[in-house]
């Protein structure tokens, strides 16, 4: 099935890896046979060595075969976090001419067919930010997910929230989908977070900037291969940037 609504429509998939050797072949093979003939997936790899980068260029190679350029390897070279890796990944989305920019971690934990479902909503809502939930009616967890980690990301999501003063219910979400000009207005160049709470502050900036933003619930998935890649300076960071953003923009 093809979706009329924006099935031509230039879509990046921006996917940081870290160590995902694992990963990277079936998430790169579920993304491109998506029913979106527009759709580009663009991994950012902060030179893995686990020889992710090098698998991710074998698979451009093999998905670029036929003169499409259906997808790109954006070499960093070191590990220097999520969010500057998705800072790199969704400006190089923006100049390369996407119309919308979808944010996925390359571990499995984002299903990958709700992609066409974020870019029908955007489309039909006009809306700049479209956020894959886990916490609105109908989204899950699952329950493979660790009891700590569970409890850390209901934690953080919700001091986030209360820090904020924000309606959306799932701030911490990895899993997002932008128009290109909600990106441009928040200005990526500015974003000040280095790790995971890059997620949080520019979903505030985008909302602040008055553009607004409609959670579609999802189902997310433990990873079965790899490690998680959080760390207690990513999730100190996560403590300090709601504050900082408050204060900043009292
Ligand atoms: N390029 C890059 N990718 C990263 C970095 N940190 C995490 N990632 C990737 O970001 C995604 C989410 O990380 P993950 O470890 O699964 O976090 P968790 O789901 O919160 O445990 C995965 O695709 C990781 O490989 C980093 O410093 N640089
Ligand atoms: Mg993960």
């Amino acid at each position: 099935m093809t979706y009329d609504v924006g099935a031509d429509t230039a879509v990046t998939v921006v996917m940081p890896t870290y160590n995902e050797a694992a990963n990277l072949p079936r998430m790169a093979e579920a993304v491109l046979q998506l029913p979106l003939t527009g759709l580009h997936l663009k991994i950012v790899d902060d030179s893995s060595p686990d020889g992710t980068g090098r698998i991710a260029e074998e698979l451009a190679e093999k998905y670029n075969a036929d003169g499409q350029r259906r997808m790109s390897v954006l070499h960093r070279t070191e590990k220097d976090g999520l969010g500057r890796a998705y800072t790199a990944g969704m400006s190089a989305a923006l100049d390369e001419g996407a119309a919308y920019v979808v944010q996925m971690d390359a571990d499995g934990s984002h299903p990958v067919d709700a992609v066409p479902r974020m870019l029908g909503t955007a489309v039909a809502t006009g809306v700049g930010l479209v956020i894959g939930s886990r916490y609105v009616e109908g989204g899950s967890l699952d329950e493979d997910w660790g009891v700590h980690r569970v409890l850390l990301s209901r934690f953080a999501n919700g001091y986030a929230r209360a820090v904020l003063g924000t309606k959306i219910r799932d701030i911490t979400a990895g899993f997002n989908l932008w128009s290109a000009t909600t990106l441009r207005d928040v200005d990526l160049a500015t974003l000040d977070s280095a790790g995971y709470s890059f997620q949080v502050e520019l979903k505030y900036k985008a909302v602040r900037a008055g553009h607004s933003a409609v959670e579609i619930p999802i189902r997310f998935e433990e990873r079965t291969e790899g490690v998680s890649k959080m760390t207690l300076r990513t999730q100190l960071e996560s403590a300090v940037v709601p504050i900082r953003l408050r204060l900043k923009h009292k």
